[in-house]
């Protein structure tokens, strides 16, 4: 059994029930809001907004991982993330994520108060597995075939569910031999990063498997794989399918839900809880085999 709460230096978050992470993304160009919150006081608006709407953890980054986006450097970085993380750290007791593969912001992104390292690329950049564990923050380490320039160029494997659990397996055990506490480390399979439509559905249906290692982080918010299920040719519709897909990830054992909705996914999640309470208390009783066989499918 994985210890149930996450320490993000001091700031605690207990995986006793499904959490939604709030996405601040203080960039020019992020597939759903680029440009919107760049100046650090909308950004903190947004934060604001965000934990209104009952967001347990809030997640800022300031570059985007867009499939062709552009890489910002680590100063600009730096400018953009450290005032909002210290207005906001000052603020509010929720633990603050930074979303950074850049082993200079980590350290600038702690120190002004972050308490959660969310890397795309798994702390596999220059001295980002040190700068993770000087900090002594908590760390997501997620999965990316290739890079962001071009991960979306033909994206393949032998087995994805397999490769990606190997990949993440050896990323704790990376994590652990740096000095990380494996109590801090959280994985993320990646959706969207080097994965079509079927290797994301796979992964999804096999999500349990990913539970077994860490606590699980997802991030579908608005992303392409919801459009090409719903049809959905604009980022701000994809509300409804983004919350099938995280009710459908929490069933399947995701302790976090990285989020641009906040409001509606805490409720999504909230319904799906509520059910797996009532089933915990009277197992015998509360299912019905339709909800029964979608709670253990696997
Ligand atoms: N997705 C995005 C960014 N960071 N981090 C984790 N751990 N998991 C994810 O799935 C994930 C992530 C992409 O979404 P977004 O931030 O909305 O867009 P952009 O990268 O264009 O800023």
């Amino acid at each position: 059994m994985f210890h149930p709460e996450i320490d993000c230096k001091g700031r605690v978050l207990v995986l006793d029930r499904p959490r939604v992470c709030g996405i601040v993304n203080m960039t020019d160009d992020s597939f759903s809001d680029g440009g919107r919150y760049v100046e650090p006081s909308r950004a903190i608006e947004h934060a604001r907004r965000l934990l209104d709407e009952g967001a347990d953890l809030l997640d800022l980054g300031a570059e985007s991982t867009r499939p062709g986006a552009a890489p910002v450097d680590a100063d600009v970085q730096i400018a953009r993330l450290v005032p909002v993380i210290e207005a906001l750290a000052g603020s509010t007791d929720v633990p603050i994520s930074v979303d950074t593969s850049d082993a200079r912001v980590m350290r600038a992104a702690v120190a002004a108060g972050a308490g959660l390292i969310n890397d795309v690329n798994a702390l596999r950049g220059d001295g980002a597995l040190e700068a993770a564990a000087d900090t002594g923050a908590a760390v997501c380490v997620m999965h990316m075939l290739g890079e962001p320039r071009t991960m979306q160029d033909a994206p393949s494997y032998d087995d994805v569910v397999g490769d990606v659990h190997r990949f993440l397996t050896d990323r704790l055990f990376a994590c652990q031999l740096a000095g990380i506490d494996r109590k801090l480390i959280l994985v993320d399979p990646g959706f969207g990063f080097g994965k079509t439509l079927a290797h994301n559905l796979a992964l999804l249906a096999d999500l349990r498997r990913f539970a077994e290692i860490a606590p699980v982080f997802v991030g579908f918010s608005r992303k392409s794989m919801i459009g090409t299920l719903t049809g959905r040719e604009s980022a701000a519709d994809r509300l409804a399918g983004s919350l099938a897909a995280a009710v459908i990830a929490v069933q399947r054992g995701a302790a976090i839900v990285r989020v641009h909705d906040v409001a509606a996914t805490r409720d999504a999640v909230a319904v799906v809880h509520g059910l797996a309470e009532a089933i915990r208390a009277n197992p015998r009783r509360s299912t019905t085999p339709s909800v029964a066989s979608l709670w253990d499918d696997d």
